[in-house]
């Protein structure tokens, strides 16, 4: 199964996905098929809805003290739950779907989440730092809230305007 990436302003991402019921084969292929689409493009996290399943299931793959991305630290979160959220932080935060944009997001420093494997077993995390605003993030795809919709008004609008102009000159540059 190949994945693509759903862009912003495709209207999938405002979707709000649904709870998994079955913890089975085909279930385990999307986690797989995410988990190559997230490598190859660079990604830290991804949340179903990105390549178009709208479906409560999010990977978070945060690279180590080396600046490494391995398997092993790789997080398959299905229906989670945030239980518990304190503090305040700020990170300059990006997302595979709303390519070569970044901007500061204001985020909990740390929360627990209750949530389930692949296999239906019920887990719990505490977080903080960058696996804490990743958390944050995938679960807001999940409601169909992307990070762009936290910015204020004229940051918004600056957003768009600068987009939707490099949206015009990626297509430019395919011809
Ligand atoms: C969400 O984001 C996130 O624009 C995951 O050209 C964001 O993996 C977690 C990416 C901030 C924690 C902190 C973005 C790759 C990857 C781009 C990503 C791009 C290539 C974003
Ligand atoms: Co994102």
């Amino acid at each position: 199964m190949k994945l693509t990436i759903v862009e912003y302003p495709d209207k999938r991402l405002k979707e709000k996905s649904k709870v998994v019921e079955k913890f089975d084969k085909e279930l385990h292929g999307l986690l797989d098929a995410m988990y190559q689409s997230m490598i190859e493009s660079k990604g830290i996290g991804l949340a179903a809805i990105q390549v178009g399943h709208a479906k409560r299931v999010l990977l978070l793959n945060i690279p180590d003290d080396n600046d490494e991305q391995s398997r092993d630290s790789l997080i398959e979160m299905i229906n989670p739950l945030i239980t518990m959220k304190e503090g305040d932080t700020v990170y300059q935060e990006g997302c595979l779907s709303v390519p070569s944009f970044y901007e500061d997001i204001n985020r909990f420093e740390r929360v627990c989440v209750n949530y389930q494997d692949r296999e239906g077993n019920t887990k719990t995390i505490e977080a903080e730092g960058l696996l804490s605003i990743a958390i944050q993030h995938e679960i807001d795809h999940l409601e169909g809230v992307l990070f762009i919709d936290k910015l204020s008004y004229s940051r918004r609008k600056k957003f768009e305007k600068e987009y939707k102009r490099a949206q015009k000159e990626k297509k430019l540059s395919k011809n």
